[in-house]
């Protein structure tokens, strides 16, 4: 008994020293800020697309609609929202003001905003709506604001900075917190026939000043960065968090778009992807599109090949004539959001020992468990607990089945993980079931269902000493 206790208590100063020693270890630079952390947590929001464009067909408005053409007639933030909750995301943004120039909100710097329409006598703001809506319902708010502009008489000219600062400035002051703000690359010509020269330097410190909290979405960052494609996936299964910015421009200058879905391995800065797609063919309302959505599987492969190798999902859901979600897009929103939840309410391995294989120390060491467990990114444990790196075993107390593995990189400390294999003991002997490479914010893995008792990961390559923050492992 006596031995037991003893072992028992050299164990728990083990792991409250290797938990020490992992928070305290020297992180591998860039690391993401706080912000980013934040960002990270959010993984899946929606997007909505809304304006004169869904009034008049059209993907790119020209800016000449009239404003009366926006008539939503039966607005219902709330409605959004709920959809947004049951699909099970956690956030919202919503085009201020697309290309076409048309403010969703009274704007003080425009003269094509809903003031100038007779929806509810120009005394609407949909902003104001959604952002209220948004805080009742318990998600975050974030705002498209397009820097290109098909209506402002001043597009094209040097002045025009000073009004998108403006109304920048209007927008990130009067609807309370947001998480994100996105910049749209598309840089075409405004009512002069010119094209506008931005100045986002500028853009940048506002937005940063008055929005501390907020994550800027664009091809470059800062806060994170479009991965490349509108189809929502990382094609691949490599997506580094890093990125290299130098002499490249948003927009027609941005990097290549597979560098951009896949970051570079020795990017100098934390500027994670973000994954953008629409549960239709277009970005606005269009009624013949009805028949086009994405069903609950598609969204939910979509989900695990953004979401699941690292990077954040935008889903574009865009509200129809009404100014309701339509009912085909949240049927399969609902659906989507059950399949979600289902998938990942049982985490199997909080049923399981997890410790290092210990080769080279003789034993089995162990690794911080709790840390690895509890839902908490900012706590994990390394993988090299005696100086080298070894591998992680996750054992079961009885033979269990599941699909699905998913690890969250330490980040705090960096992205340090290039290649890693998943193994299971079966028939006496290790059979590979899985090999990846980049980890990073979270890496979902999926194979045929398989029976085991143990589970062993190895990592193959690292830049440093490779800690991990979450591990789960699923029947989905
Ligand atoms: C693109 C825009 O041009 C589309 O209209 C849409 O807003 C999409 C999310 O970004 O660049």
């Amino acid at each position: 008994m006596a031995r037991i206790l003893y072992t028992l208590l050299i164990i728990s100063i083990l792991t409250k020293n290797i938990h020490a020693q992992s928070l305290s270890a020297t992180p591998q630079f860039p690391v993401p800020t706080a912000e980013q952390i934040a960002w990270h947590e959010t993984e899946f929001y929606l997007f909505f697309h809304f304006g004169p464009n869904t009034f008049t067909n059209l993907e790119w408005g020209h800016g000449t609609e009239p404003e009366d053409v926006f008539n939503p007639a039966a607005l219902d933030c709330d409605q959004w929202c709920r959809v947004a909750k049951q699909a099970g995301a956690k956030g919202v943004i919503i085009t201020a003001k697309h290309h076409d120039g048309f403010c969703l909100w009274p704007s003080n710097y425009s003269k094509h905003t809903i003031r100038e329409s007779k929806w509810r006598h120009g005394k609407g703001d949909v902003l104001r709506e959604l952002s209220e809506a948004c805080r009742r319902n318990g998600l975050k708010f974030g705002v498209y604001l397009s820097p290109w502009d098909r209506n402002h008489p001043k597009y094209g000219t040097p002045e025009y900075n000073d009004v998108y600062v403006n109304t920048l400035t209007e927008l990130l002051t009067s609807y309370g917190d947001l998480f994100e703000i996105w910049w749209d690359g598309a840089n075409g010509e405004g009512p002069n026939g010119k094209k506008q020269v931005y100045d986002f330097h500028r853009f940048e410190k506002v937005a940063a000043g008055l929005q501390p909290e907020a994550v800027i979405f664009s091809d470059l960052g800062p806060g994170c960065r479009w991965a490349g494609n509108e189809r929502g996936l990382i094609e691949s299964e490599t997506n580094w968090c890093t990125l290299d910015t130098a002499g490249f421009q948003r927009g027609n200058g941005a990097p290549p778009t597979d560098t951009l879905n896949r970051g570079n391995e020795t990017g100098a800065l934390w500027i994670p992807a973000e994954c953008d797609v629409s549960i239709r063919p277009g970005w606005f309302y269009h009624p013949e599109e009805d028949s086009q959505v994405k069903t609950p599987e598609q969204l939910f492969e979509i989900y695990l090949k953004s979401v699941g190798r690292g990077a954040n999902l935008i889903l574009n859901v865009p509200p129809d004539r009404n100014g309701r979600i339509h009912a085909q897009d949240s049927t399969a929103l609902i659906a989507f959001g059950k399949k979600l939840k289902g998938a990942f309410a049982t985490n199997l391995a909080a049923k399981s020992t997890i410790a290092a294989e210990g080769a080279s120390c003789n034993f089995y060491a162990p690794v911080d468990q709790s840390a690895l467990l509890d839902n908490d990114i900012s706590t994990g444990c390394s993988l090299s607990p005696c100086g080298t790196t070894l591998p992680l075993i996750i054992s079961f107390k009885s033979p269990t089945v599941f699909n699905a593995l998913l690890l969250k990189e330490l980040i705090v400390k960096g992205q340090r993980i290039k290649e890693f294999k998943v193994e299971v003991w079966k028939s006496g002997k290790w059979q590979e079931i899985a090999h990846s490479n980049t980890i990073g914010a979270r890496k979902i893995l999926t194979f045929p269902l398989v029976k085991t008792r143990k589970v062993r990961i190895t990592v193959l390559a690292a830049k440093a000493a490779p800690m991990l923050g979450e591990i789960g492992v699923f029947r989905i």
